[in-house]
């Protein structure tokens, strides 16, 4: 394949309600949509991806304006014009590139889409994809307070959601759970503290022990591994890592360094579907179960992440849930929902699988370039 032309779109969508982590509140999503226009075999297909940048650093240090920056002036002209046999071959192509994982992906990801396309495969088979439906988890944000928690909670259990990650931080944190687990017994239920944490509440932290969470996920600072390690010798709730794990070698020293029993995969934080596929396989030969990680995407970097989620070692519910969540409209059409059994369908058309509404787009878009 030869991508000719790439497309970028500054977008904004409201959120149908507001997300606050351990970083802050959020009303809003900005994120940058990436169309590749190519030919495959002389015959002209387009590829889209999503770079999950936010508007500023504090899930990441990458924003949005540092992704529409390294695509333009460093990740285009390493793509266009030049022949890729396979997609696979993207992501080592972008090496001298250190770092922006998100600006990569946002771009690899589009490449993994136009290849499907043209081959006329959906995604995941192309990914290596093993299941046709996915399972579907809910991560639900700070809230004003515990009853506006609990609502939510019965909200998502009644739509079906398989299993509920609450965030956490000081002071909304021990209580939230306690109080989870008294109103709804043995739903399957973590939580996520965005690196809230040091190891000096490490005490504080074995007090969520009795409360069978499946997994705090990244406790601690988002560039570290042996806190981590020491943390998880101290607590029984099993260490998932999210932040800190930015490439595969970072995930083999985790894991080596017994950090985590479980690792988060979100394409954009490791470099997109390749870097993700290796991940994935490095943790099933450590017996490290994975579950798909959410950024607030739209349809689109949803679409990609579903069909991620559907390779074999994505042994627990993701954050992968139903447009209405967070987008009314989605940029897609149909939306993507899920089912009464927590199950999200693997879109089954070529490539990505879903409908890209070209008004939507760009009645969400704020600033267009083509490279
Ligand atoms: O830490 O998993 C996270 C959203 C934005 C940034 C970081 C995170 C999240 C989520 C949302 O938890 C997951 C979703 O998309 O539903
Ligand atoms: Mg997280």
């Amino acid at each position: 394949m030869i991508v000719e032309k790439i497309d970028l779109f500054l977008c904004r969508l409201p959120l149908v309600h507001f997300f606050e982590t351990s970083f802050g509140r959020s009303y809003d999503r900005t994120f940058v949509l990436i169309r590749l226009e190519g030919a495959h075999d002389g015959t002209p297909v387009e590829g889209w991806g999503e770079a999950v940048a936010e508007a500023n650093p504090y899930y990441s240090s990458e924003t949005t304006e540092t992704v529409w920056h390294i695509i333009s002036a460093f990740i285009a002209p390493l793509i266009i014009g030049k022949r890729f046999d396979h997609p696979r071959e993207v992501f080592p192509a972008l090496k001298r590139i250190r770092g922006h994982n998100m600006a990569k992906a946002g771009v690899e990801m589009a490449a993994w889409d136009l290849f499907a396309k043209s081959i006329g495969k959906p995604l995941s088979k192309v990914l290596g994809g093993t299941r046709d439906r996915i399972a579907s988890g809910v991560s639900i944000g700070i809230q004003d307070s515990f009853d506006q928690l609990m609502e939510k909670i019965d909200k998502e259990l009644a739509a079906g959601y398989q299993r509920i990650k609450i965030k956490i931080k000081p002071g909304w944190d021990i209580e939230a759970v306690e109080r989870v687990r008294a109103k709804f017994g043995k739903i399957g239920l973590q939580v996520d503290a965005n690196a809230a944490y040091t190891l000096d509440d490490a005490d504080l932290l074995a007090k969520l022990d009795p409360y069978d969470l499946l997994l705090i996920e990244q406790p601690l600072d988002y560039d570290d591994v042996m806190d981590h390690a020491v943390l998880q010798k101290r607590i029984k709730t099993p260490v998932c890592l999210d932040e800190s794990i930015h490439t595969v070698r970072i995930a083999r020293d985790a894991i080596d360094a017994n950090a985590c029993r479980i690792i988060n995969i979100k394409p954009g934080r490791v470099g997109g579907h390749q870097a993700s596929i290796e991940l994935h396989d490095l943790c099933a030969a450590h017996r490290i179960p994975v579950w798909h990680g959410g950024m607030l995407e739209s349809g689109i970097g949803r679409a990609h992440n579903i069909h991620l989620a559907s390779l074999p070692n994505f042994t627990l519910p993701g954050d992968i849930a139903a447009s209405k969540r967070y987008y009314q409209p989605d940029l897609i059409d149909p939306p993507i929902d899920i089912a009464s059994d927590g199950t999200i369908a693997v879109p089954t058309e070529p490539g990505i699988g879903v409908n890209i509404v070209k008004d939507r787009v760009d009645k969400a878009t704020l600033r267009r370039l083509t490279l």
